[in-house]
């Protein structure tokens, strides 16, 4: 497998610092040894702070956010073209605008969104005004303009090429919009009760019906609050670390996996590194699957 390793340190869709430093910290913790020497690396430009502008009740820090997702979509899209498989590490989860526009440039694909919300609003349904809750919207072409438009006017995104896993915190208006669009969920309880490979085989039978590759967004909060402190809204009643490398485990051995994407380590409110151990362990997983260890040793 070609490698596309890709930083992204955004943290414009909300409002707490550190996020920005995910990638950094997962450097610091040996990241750049588990990847393969002939990786393309790439480190998506942010916005410097001092020349944010923009501040909208409803679309918090927007101009900071396109300003990364817009480089994020053409990097996404070139990697896709050439054939490498991008591994995308954040930064919070608005970064997914310009991830799922880049996709959509060479046509449909499906989605399995694993994280304890739904990512769904937009700045009218907000509670919060912060766009790391809002990019499955706006690739739907739900919401403000400026989101919608990332990539190119069509929407990016058709509700029926996703698939939610560990979902748990829902406003009113995702769990209207859900519920209107038909969106496939799978809770942590049917993970925990009939297995994860149970479930990622239904995951995977229901996009293979409707599309011919797919990709994954991990957010670090679909895992349980007590395993990730150092992530900016962790929720009760999640995976456990076991479960959510088993999913990653799992979705590696599907060859129509396009990219795989990993938010919301925030390595400032984390305690003891605990939540950066996890998410570089995560990373491992993604990285030492098999194709990969197939490629090492043909190489040898
Ligand atoms: B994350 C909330 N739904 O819109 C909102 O971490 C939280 O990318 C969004 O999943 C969490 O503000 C966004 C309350
Ligand atoms: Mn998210
Ligand atoms: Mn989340
Ligand atoms: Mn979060």
């Amino acid at each position: 497998m070609n490698w596309s390793y890709i930083e992204v340190p955004l943290r414009y869709g909300q409002g707490k610092h550190g996020v920005e430093q995910g990638p950094s910290k997962l450097r610091a913790l040996g990241l750049e040894t588990l990847l393969p020497a002939e990786a393309k690396q790439q480190i998506i430009r942010v916005l410097p702070e001092s020349e944010m502008i923009n501040s909208e009740e409803h679309l918090k820090r927007v101009d900071g956010v396109l300003y990364t997702v817009q480089e994020l979509a053409e990097v996404v899209d070139a990697d896709i073209q050439a054939k490498r498989f991008p591994l995308i590490v954040g930064g919070d989860h608005s970064m997914a605008i310009g991830t799922l526009a880049g996709l959509a440039k060479t046509g449909p694909y499906g989605v399995i969104w694993v994280d304890a919300h739904a990512d769904l609003n937009t700045g009218e349904t907000s509670p919060s005004g912060n766009i790391h809750g809002m990019p499955l919207a706006a690739a739907m072409g739900m919401g403000d303009i400026r989101l919608t438009e990332v990539g190119g006017r069509e929407p990016k995104l058709a509700p029926e090429h996703l698939v939610y896993m560990a979902l748990r915190d829902i406003d009113e208006g995702e769990i209207r919009e859900i519920n209107r669009l038909g969106i496939k969920v799978i809770t942590v309880e049917e993970i925990r009760t009939r297995g994860v490979d149970v479930m990622m085989d239904e995951a995977l039978a229901y996009l293979r019906a409707r599309v011919d590759r797919f990709y994954l967004s991990f957010d670090m909060d679909s895992l349980d609050a007590k395993l990730v402190p150092g992530t900016g809204t962790p929720v009760d009643q999640g995976l456990t670390a076991e479960e959510g490398k088993a999913i990653l485990a799992e979705v590696m051995k599907a060859d129509d996996l396009i990219a795989v994407e990993l938010v919301e380590l925030n390595p400032s409110l984390d305690h003891d590194d605990t939540t950066a151990q996890l998410a570089f362990e995560l990373c491992k997983t993604i990285l030492k699957s098999k194709e990969n260890l197939l490629l090492e040793s043909e190489t040898v």
